[in-house]
């Protein structure tokens, strides 16, 4: 039994999350947790939301409401859809938790005390009607590009081009509009990744089994142009960690907060001391997942983020951990996605399009949604969502071949020999040849479901219902029954076992489905398989089970296409 802590990346507060944030780090990281937990595994399984920096602020400004008290909202809010997923987190905490930000300030100072913190001055502009620096975000002007009015100081949506708010014809305030700002100097913290180059390097370097796509984002930026830049850590936002060297004063950076970035992978450390605190335990408790002083050497971690999440987590945080010159542990592995798109296009959150969580779970339960994003996950490349692509691989994988063949064994032993596993006589040779097949798949699956590559372990997942199907199909009871009653009773109880069987090994795709199979085969042991054979023989003549409701429901075209053109435009609410 290994001790295995995963984090996924930490969704932003500000509005629910699309069905390309939840395939690109939470979906994949609890398929990996609740598999390593049904392998007999000590599992840590943590996720939280990142409450700071100006998407926070903007957005509880267009709620009209306090910034506390929009966080704490959504919070609840994604707390509930997670639930709904069966993202099955041990903890899902706050990165604005007083626990992080003390670990934040701590980690700062101990920066500061290994002389990888800078300061930097730089010209920013300044609302003295709004009484405050303005960040990138919160100005507005005429594109120097396009000349597109209502550009914002990082980038124009109208043509994309990335600026400087200096860039800007006509910079105004989008707080208040104020067009009389100034250019003032601002003192600020930089992180001094540069120094750290070269550790960086070899570091990225040994991590010879890690996805290409980790680390070739992490090498281009360690090499491209200039190579590594220090950071900016601080922002001059009220919202977010205050500036401190631990819990002593900054002098010179007073009223100013560090840069979410800094604070947000912190709060995977965070999480763990909220989830000791809400279990009630002491630091212990914590302190062995993450410092390997205290036995986190032992651990695995792994890390599950998007591809545009991947710098972050391959320069900047593990420049926190190394330059702090304590014992915490570094990520040892971590796996990174493409994006999902949606239907000829991007998902987007700022414009509305796509399917959201819980648009998504009004419409059909969480585990057609889960079999879906699962077994399209993009990993080799982007991959696209289209309704048609949806239904296909609903009616098909879910409907026709899982669910079918347990309706199928079900009802016909019910209406044959009752609702107990009939007697029957022993497995013949056909048995033995599906015990075979499915012997070779289990260990296939096994090692795709080790080394995360989700896909993968989705197609030999169908493929080991589409074995269960063909057996049926071949045995074919309901005919064997004619002439041999003994027979087809025998073929009907390795069929019975056969959902048994599935109801274990889909769990990890399909929780909900796995345990209502599992409680219609009467059943509380979802133990792993190791000898399928036996498995196939696990549960015992006279055995009693129900017939489960319909698993899976089709999807109509009517249902698809209304779908489509409910979700065609832009989401309002
Ligand atoms: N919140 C971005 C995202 O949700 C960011 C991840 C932080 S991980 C420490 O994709
Ligand atoms: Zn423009």
């Amino acid at each position: 039994m290994a001790r295995i802590l995963i984090t996924s990346a930490i969704p932003y507060i500000n509005g629910i999350k699309h069905l390309g944030n939840l395939v690109g780090s939470q979906l994949p990281a609890d398929l990996f947790a609740r598999y390593m937990r049904m392998r007999g595994h000590e599992v840590l399984f943590l996720c939280a939301t990142d409450e700071h920096g100006t998407p926070a602020e903007l957005a509880a400004a267009k709620a009209g409401k306090p910034v506390e008290q929009y966080c704490a909202e959504m919070h609840e809010v994604q707390a509930g859809l997670a639930r709904g997923f069966g993202l099955s987190f041990d903890h899902f905490g706050r990165s604005s938790s007083p626990q992080n930000h003390k670990l934040t300030q701590h980690f700062a100072g101990k920066l500061d005390e290994a002389g990888l913190i800078r300061e930097v001055t730089e010209r920013q502009f300044y609302s003295p009607t709004d009484g405050r620096f303005l960040p990138d975000r919160y100005i507005e002007g005429t594109c120097p590009n396009c000349g597109y009015d209502r550009a914002r100081g990082d980038q124009c949506e109208n043509c994309t081009k990335q600026l400087d708010p200096t860039d800007l014809i006509d910079p105004r305030s989008a707080v208040s509009g104020a067009t009389d700002l100034e250019l003032r100097d601002s003192k600020h913290l930089y992180l001094r990744q540069s120094a750290m180059k070269d550790d960086l390097d070899a570091w990225i370097t040994s991590k010879t089994d890690w996805p290409v796509l980790t680390t070739s984002i992490a090498k281009k930026w360690l090499h491209d142009g200039d190579g590594l830049q220090d950071r900016g850590i601080t922002r001059d936002l009220s919202w977010g960690v205050p500036v401190m060297k631990g819990d002593a004063p900054w002098p010179g950076m007073e009223g100013k907060v560090f840069y979410v970035w800094f604070d947000a992978p912190i709060e995977y450390i965070a999480c763990s001391l909220e989830w000791a605190e809400a279990q009630g335990l002491g630091d212990d408790a914590w302190e062995r997942w993450w410092r390997t002083d205290k036995g986190a050497d032992d651990v695995r971690y792994v890390q599950f983020m998007g591809k545009d999440n991947v710098p972050f987590h391959t320069l900047g945080f593990p420049v926190t951990i190394l330059g702090s010159g304590e014992p915490w542990k570094l990520v040892d592995h971590l796996k990174s996605f493409n994006y999902l798109n949606y239907d000829g296009g991007q998902f987007s959150t700022s414009q509305g399009r796509g399917v959201f969580m819980d648009q998504a779970l009004a419409i059909l339960p969480s585990d057609y949604w889960r079999w879906w994003l699962l077994s399209h996950a993009p990993e080799s490349s982007d991959s696209e969502f289209t309704w048609e692509n949806f239904q296909v691989s609903v009616n098909k994988d879910l409907a026709d071949v899982l669910g079918n063949f347990v309706s199928r064994i079900t009802k016909f032993c019910r209406s044959k020999f009752g609702e107990a596993l009939p007697e029957g006589g022993a497995p013949g040779e056909r048995e033995a040849a599906l015990a075979a097949e499915l012997q070779t798949r289990l260990q296939a699956y096994e090692g795709f479901m080790e080394a995360m590559e989700v896909r993968k372990a989705a197609a030999e997942l169908r493929a080991i219902w589409v074995a269960g199907n063909e057996y049926a199909q071949s045995a074919a009871p309901w005919t064997t029954f004619k002439t041999d009653p003994e027979m087809a009773a025998m073929q009907v109880r390795t069929g019975l076992n056969l959902i048994r069987l599935y109801a274990v090994l889909s769990a990890p795709f399909i929780p909900d489905t796995g345990a209502r199979m599992l409680e219609a085969m009467g059943c509380e042991d979802a133990g792993w398989p190791t000898d399928v054979a036996e498995a196939l023989n696990a549960l015992p003549v006279g055995h009693g089970f129900t017939v489960p409701d319909v698993l899976f429901a089709k999807i109509s075209d009517e249902d698809r296409e209304g779908w489509q053109a409910q979700f065609a435009g832009q989401r309002k609410d």
